[in-house]
């Protein structure tokens, strides 16, 4: 996936403020920030979407919602936050490479717009 932002973000082609890396994942600042924290939690393998969740990858993504918990932990986030994924046309997907908002230090409004 040479044109993939976020492969590209994972590849160190394209900077980014990197916040974690393991093995699976990694986690960085959005560019565009929708709260006073708002970071991305993404797999370094291309899913394209939350369409694309199969039996192969399913753990992975269980792992992903681990590692949110943990950074939300470690930046200070005790009184909540919100985990936002956009699938598709629909859901408001702009990047193709699934990824997780996370956000926080704000009250959150519902619904979403
Ligand atoms: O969200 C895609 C998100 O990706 C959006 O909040 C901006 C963010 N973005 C786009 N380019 C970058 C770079 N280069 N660094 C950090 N964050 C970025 P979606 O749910 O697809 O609308």
């Amino acid at each position: 996936m040479t044109d993939c932002l976020f492969c590209n973000i994972i590849k160190g082609k394209i900077p980014s403020n990197l916040i974690y890396e393991d093995e699976r994942v990694i986690a960085f600042e959005d560019i565009n920030p929708q709260a006073p924290v708002h970071f991305l939690v993404i797999p370094k393998e291309h899913i394209e979407s939350a369409a694309y969740i199969d039996e192969n990858n399913k753990n992975l993504m269980g792992h992903i919602l681990f590692v949110v918990s943990k950074i939300a932990k470690s930046r200070g986030l005790e009184e909540g936050y919100r985990i936002v994924n956009n699938c598709g046309i629909n859901g408001g997907q702009t990047v193709e490479h699934i990824h997780f908002h996370v956000l926080g230090e704000r009250k959150m409004l519902w619904p979403p717009g």
